[in-house]
C-alpha cells in the first residue's frame, strides 16, 4: 500500500482503465450471469453498508431478506410461506440468501449431514450422497470440505440422470440425493419426480440444484415439475444473480422444513442474535435489497418476458445452426445449447482469437456450449453463426 493516499480522480482513471479489460458481456455466450437490472443496482447502492450477519442492527435489510424468501417460496410452490425470524424459522418453508449456488449446495448437504448425525455417533462410517454426473463442480467442494463421499450417477442419452444408476449407488450410508433443474452444461432437467420417489422410498433427503433453472423453468410455456410441489423435495438452490437479474452475490437456499436451518445453527454469543445458520458471517444486505427490488419490479410477467426472449434467441440459434448442419446434442430445454461441431476446442479457441466470441465446452461429449442470456441479441446469433461457419470451414 502507498504511504500517502492518492486523489480520487487518479484512482478512478486507473479503475476505468482496468475495467476496460473486462468483457462487459459483449460477445459473451458462455456466462450464466448477465447485466443486473437497473433497479437492482440502485437498490444495492441504497443498502450498501447493510450487514445481514448482524440482523439486529439491520432490521430493514433483514425484512427484505425475509420478503425475498417469501416470494421465492411462493414461486417454488412451498405449501404456506412462513417468514423466518432472525434466528430460525417457525413453520413451513424457510431459508436465507446465500452468495450463490456453491454456498447453497454446500449448506444443503451440511444440513443433511447434521440432521443425520445429530446426537448420533457414526464411528468409521463415511456418509455419502448420490448426485448426477452432470452436477456442478461445487459438489467437489462439498466432498472435500465435509468428508462426505460424493457418488456420481450416470446420465441417460438426453443427459438426464439415470434413475437405475442412482438406485444402484444408494447404500446404507447414503444420506441424500441431488437432482439438477437446469444443469450447467446442457440446461437439462433431471427426472425430479422419479428422484423424489426414490428419496421417499429410501428415506433420503433430496436437494434440487435450480441455481440456473429456478428463474427459468417456472416461466417456460410447459414448466417441468422440480420444486416443493413434488413431495420428497427437501431443499432448493436458486440464484437471483443468474436469470433473476439481481446483483452479484445473490443466491438463495430454501428448505421445506425449519429443522434444516436449526441443524445449521452455531451460537453467536455477542451478537444481536443468539445463533447463526448461515455459512458466511458478514453478509450483503445490498444483495437482499437488489433481489427484492428486481423481483417486485418485474413480477412474474417481467420474468416470463425475459425467459421468452432468451428462449426465442435459443430457438433461432438452433434452427439456423441446423441449416448449417450443426446439430444440438439435445433439443434445448432452456436457454443453454450444446452444439456438435468438429474439433470443438479448436473452434472455441479460433472464435475467441479471430472474432472475440466467448463460448465454452461441455465435458462429455465435447461440444460447444452456448448460453443465450438477456445481454445477447438476434444480431449476435446471426453474426456468431457466420463466424462459426468461417472458423469450421478453415479447419
Ligand atoms: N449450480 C449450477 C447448476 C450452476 O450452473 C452453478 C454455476 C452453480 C451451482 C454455482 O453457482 P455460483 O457460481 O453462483 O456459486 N454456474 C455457472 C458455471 O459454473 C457460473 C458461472 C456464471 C460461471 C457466469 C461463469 C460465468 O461467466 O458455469
Amino acid at each position: 500500500m502507498n504511504e500517502q493516499g492518492l486523489p480520487e480522480n487518479e484512482i478512478f482513471s486507473y479503475l476505468e482503465n482496468v475495467k476496460s479489460e473486462d468483457t462487459d458481456y459483449y460477445r459473451v455466450l458462455s456466462s450464466m450471469c448477465t447485466h443486473p437490472h437497473k433497479i437492482a443496482v440502485e437498490a444495492h447502492r441504497l443498502f450498501i453498508e447493510a450487514n445481514l450477519g448482524d440482523l439486529g442492527l439491520f432490521a430493514g435489510a433483514h425484512r427484505l431478506e425475509r420478503e425475498v424468501i417469501g416470494m421465492l417460496g411462493e414461486l417454488l410452490h412451498a405449501q404456506s410461506v412462513e417468514i423466518p425470524s432472525g434466528e430460525s424459522c417457525e413453520k413451513s418453508v424457510c431459508g436465507y440468501l446465500t452468495t450463490g449456488g456453491t454456498e447453497s449446495n454446500i449448506q444443503a448437504v451440511r444440513g443433511m449431514k447434521n440432521l443425520v448425525t445429530m446426537g448420533r455417533k457414526m464411528p468409521g462410517e463415511i456418509l455419502n450422497i448420490v448426485i448426477p454426473e452432470s452436477a456442478h463442480f461445487s459438489f467437489d467442494k462439498v466432498a472435500n470440505m465435509m468428508g462426505i463421499e460424493v457418488k456420481r450417477a450416470l446420465l441417460d442419452s438426453e443427459f438426464k440422470v439415470d434413475i437405475a444408476s442412482v438406485e444402484s449407488l444408494i447404500d446404507a450410508n447414503t444420506i441424500g440425493l441431488v437432482g439438477i433443474a437446469g444443469n450447467t452444461e446442457f440446461g437439462q432437467v433431471d427426472p425430479i419426480e422419479e428422484l423424489a420417489k426414490l428419496a421417499l422410498e429410501n428415506e433420503l433427503f433430496l436437494h434440487i440444484d435450480a441455481a440456473f433453472g429456478g428463474f427459468v423453468i417456472p416461466f417456460l410455456e410447459n414448466p417441468h415439475s422440480f420444486d416443493f410441489k413434488v413431495p420428497g423435495v427437501t431443499s432448493i438452490a436458486i440464484d437471483p444473480h443468474k436469470m433473476g437479474l439481481s446483483t452479484i452475490p445473490s443466491g438463495a437456499l430454501l428448505f421445506r422444513s425449519p429443522s434444516f436451518l436449526d441443524s445449521l445453527k452455531v451460537n453467536t454469543p455477542y451478537l444481536t442474535t443468539k445463533a447463526q445458520f448461515t455459512l458466511t458471517g458478514t453478509r450483503s444486505g445490498a444483495s437482499a435489497a437488489a433481489t427484492y427490488a428486481v423481483m417486485k419490479h418485474l413480477g412474474r410477467e417481467g420474468y416470463r418476458k425475459n425467459v421468452q426472449y432468451c428462449m426465442q434467441l435459443t430457438a433461432k440459434l438452433v434452427k439456423e445452426a441446423r441449416e448449417l448442419s450443426f446439430k444440438p446434442l439435445i433439443e434445448p430445454v432452456m436457454n443453454v445449447v450444446a452444439l456438435r461441431v468438429p474439433s470443438p476446442d479448436l473452434v472455441r479457441e479460433q472464435l475467441l482469437k479471430k472474432y472475440s466470441w466467448n463460448v465454452s465446452i461441455t465435458r462429455n461429449p465435447r461440444a460447444l456450449r452456448l448460453v443465450l442470456m438477456p445481454h445477447n441479441t438476434e444480431r449476435d446469433v446471426e453474426e456468431f453463426l457466420q463466424d462459426l461457419k468461417k472458423v469450421t470451414a478453415e479447419l
